[in-house]
């Protein structure tokens, strides 16, 4: 079946920005937030608000009546489920996080957004990552570029990527899993400031960090413990950004002659390590992955 995509997400804009409303509102009104914090799977960190879950279901309900033979992932949906696994056929998927970064949203942090991927085949073909608070919408289709507010991506442009000790990095440290897992994140951001570099950033939103990645205000991005509904729409703008997307870790078994952008990725996986578009190239970019994938220290995630 062959997609067409511009139309698609022309429609699909029009959702989130709908989308976008209740979720600035329920931010500035603070109410509904104050009122419907949960925790997720009784772990104290792990919020959702009844806007995340009203957001979903808006997304869901409404993508189901213009696109009925597409299938639908969501966070607060697959949360809710007694397996928590994300089942992906080759069905064209809507893969949808209603508020990425709610812990910044129930603070009152302005680093959320909305992400809406489609996946066909398994593959991110769409992304829209949309932060209504600042007003930021980041689009892509597979093939046709990446774009913030209309304007291409990478904003940044012509910019060496030289060296680690000249790079900033980004990433997060999820909700709590454990001290030993704490000091493993810890730890790699430690490893990058004693390269040193030149700094660590943390917004709080896995979407929005590929997203200054692929603005290329950041050189790179790692976390684990991420879920394919945080990363699946900025897969797709940070690519046609230029940038490249890999796990931790080489996949086994891999032919030696594939450079490291050009490993498959796992978008189940719950490991992102992420690298800036640069003028030095592919191979370049391979050469920096392989430095920064040294540092990283791993711990074992169950795959969504
Ligand atoms: C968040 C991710 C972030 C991670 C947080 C949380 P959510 O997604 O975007 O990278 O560190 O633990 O998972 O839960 O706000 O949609």
């Amino acid at each position: 079946m062959e997609l067409n995509l511009e139309e698609i997400l022309s429609k699909v804009k029009e959702l989130v920005l709908k989308a976008g409303e209740k979720v600035k509102d329920a931010f500035e009104s603070r109410e509904i937030i104050n009122s419907s914090i949960e925790v997720k799977h009784t772990n104290p960190t792990d919020l959702v608000t009844a806007i995340d879950k009203n957001v979903e279901n808006y997304l869901f309900s409404s993508l189901k009546e213009i696109y009925p033979s597409f299938l639908l992932v969501g966070e607060e949906t697959v949360s809710s489920t007694e397996s928590q696994k994300v089942n992906l056929t080759d069905t064209p998927t809507w893969v949808i996080d209603p508020v990425d970064g709610t812990t910044n949203f129930v603070h009152g942090f302005p680093f959320v957004c909305i992400c809406v991927g489609l996946l066909v085949k398994k593959e991110p073909v769409l992304g829209i990552v949309y932060n209504p608070v600042l007003n930021e919408m980041y689009t892509a289709i597979k093939g046709k570029g990446a774009f913030i507010n209309n304007k291409k991506l990478p904003l940044i442009k012509n910019t060496p990527l030289q060296s680690l000790n000249k790079s900033l990095f980004m990433t997060e440290y999820g909700y709590y899993l454990g001290e030993d897992k704490v000091n493993i994140k810890v730890g790699n951001a430690k490893s990058m400031l004693t390269i040193p570099a030149h700094g660590v950033r943390s917004l709080g939103s896995c979407a929005l960090d590929m997203c200054q990645v692929a603005r290329g205000g950041a050189d790179f991005y790692f976390e684990i413990g991420i879920h394919t509904w945080d990363l699946a729409a900025a897969s797709v703008i940070l690519r046609e950004s230029g940038g490249a997307i890999v796990g931790y870790r080489r996949p086994e078994g891999l032919d030696n002659s594939i450079s490291i952008v050009d490993e498959p990725f796992d978008l189940n996986g719950r490991k992102i390590l992420c690298i800036r578009n640069c003028i030095e190239g592919k191979e370049h970019q391979s050469k920096l992955l392989g430095e920064v994938r040294k540092l990283l220290k791993d711990f074992e995630i169950e795959s969504d």
